[in-house]
């Protein structure tokens, strides 16, 4: 095993390595343990970076990219809660499905009914022949799920280890994390992959993977043909960024953005698709996204890819960018949204 001591930051442990050409400059920004693939010129050979104690694809090998914890905390997150400014909700927009009263709060524009029980992320149909989310998964929404008391009985065997669909209580008190009572229309975050897989089957769609069905190929998830993810966030291999092709600094919730924190799902107008994909939101930072797209179905330690970088990244917030991390690992980054069925 290779180590490499970035000038900043921590070190970056080579975990494979099949050198054969020049590495796209674009390192990373982790926490803990996780793995960014990055990705070589040639054709699909890749080296597996862990990068320990840095954070939200922020930090890492390349210190341009470095950003400090602080910021925003949760007080001013509290402040700004209100929700008048957001538009992922608003209780008297009435319920899209018509249907229960428990839906009766769901917003008309970024959320719609799921059984007559709850409120879930809009379903959009995009040009890629398939439909996904509007927005992240919110707070108010995962919670609205946790509320049914799903069992963690039935998941599949590589997630046997998921003892919880809670989120993680010490990643919750990250000062980063929204908190108070305004923090329902901010995208959930401190869950696992497994979590999100349970959620959104539980909402009638499935976790984003293969276009037509099924999990994505771990090596096809750049493929605009293949991964819905993808297909999304290039607006179906148009554009590097959900918005373009141009770098922008402050049209999504990038490290850019300067906010150092979540912001409300789809409350940034800007951060959308072309033709065929407006009106999907955030696919370009706020949080990085879980996706069914893993290298092996063994359990806890499987590498599963993580989608559009987060509110501390920059080069991470591209679409094609190759980082990804362990099954069972959960962030204050690290979101995900479901897609339709199949
Ligand atoms: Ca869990
Ligand atoms: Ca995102």
């Amino acid at each position: 095993m290779l180590t490499v001591a970035p000038t900043e930051g921590p070190a970056i442990s080579f975990r494979t390595q099949t050198a054969t050409a020049a590495l796209i400059p674009a390192l990373v920004v982790f926490s803990g343990s996780i793995s960014v693939l990055v990705m070589l010129t040639t054709a699909r050979t890749f080296i597996a970076l862990s990068l320990a104690g840095c954070w939200a694809l922020g930090c890492g090998g390349s210190v341009t990219e470095g950003h400090e914890l602080g910021g925003p905390g949760g007080s001013s997150q509290d402040a700004a809660a209100g929700g008048s400014t957001g538009s992922a909700g608003g209780s008297s927009s009435g319920g899209s499905g018509g249907a229960g009263a428990a839906c009766g709060a769901c917003g008309a524009e970024l959320e719609q009914c799921w059984n007559q029980e709850r409120c879930v992320a809009k379903l959009v149909p995009v040009a890629g022949g398939f439909s996904i989310d509007a927005t992240e998964v919110t707070r108010s929404q995962y919670q609205a799920w946790l509320d049914t008391k799903p069992s963690t009985s039935a998941q599949p065997p590589y997630c046997s280890w998921n003892s919880t669909f809670e989120p993680d209580s010490v990643c919750m008190m990250t000062s980063v994390v929204c908190k108070g009572q305004g923090c329902g229309r901010h995208p959930q975050v401190c869950m696992d992959w497994c979590d999100a897989y349970v959620y959104c089957a539980a909402s009638g769609k499935r976790l984003c993977g293969k276009i037509g069905g099924g999990p994505a190929g771990f090596y096809d998830a750049m493929i605009p043909a293949a991964d819905q993810w993808h297909n999304a966030c290039t607006s179906g291999g148009l554009n590097d960024y959900t918005y373009g092709n141009t770098y922008a600094a402050d049209t999504c919730n990038g490290a850019e953005h300067g906010v150092n924190t979540t912001v409300e799902v789809g409350s940034m107008p800007g951060c959308t698709g072309a033709d065929g994909y407006a009106g999907v939101f955030d696919l370009t930072g706020n949080v990085v996204e879980l996706e069914d797209a893993c290298d092996s179905t063994n359990g806890p330690d499987d590498d599963c890819r993580l989608r559009g970088g987060s509110f501390g990244a920059i080069s991470q917030v591209r679409c094609d960018f190759p980082a990804s991390g362990p099954r069972d690992r959960s962030e204050f980054f690290i979101g995900w949204r479901c897609c339709g069925l199949p």
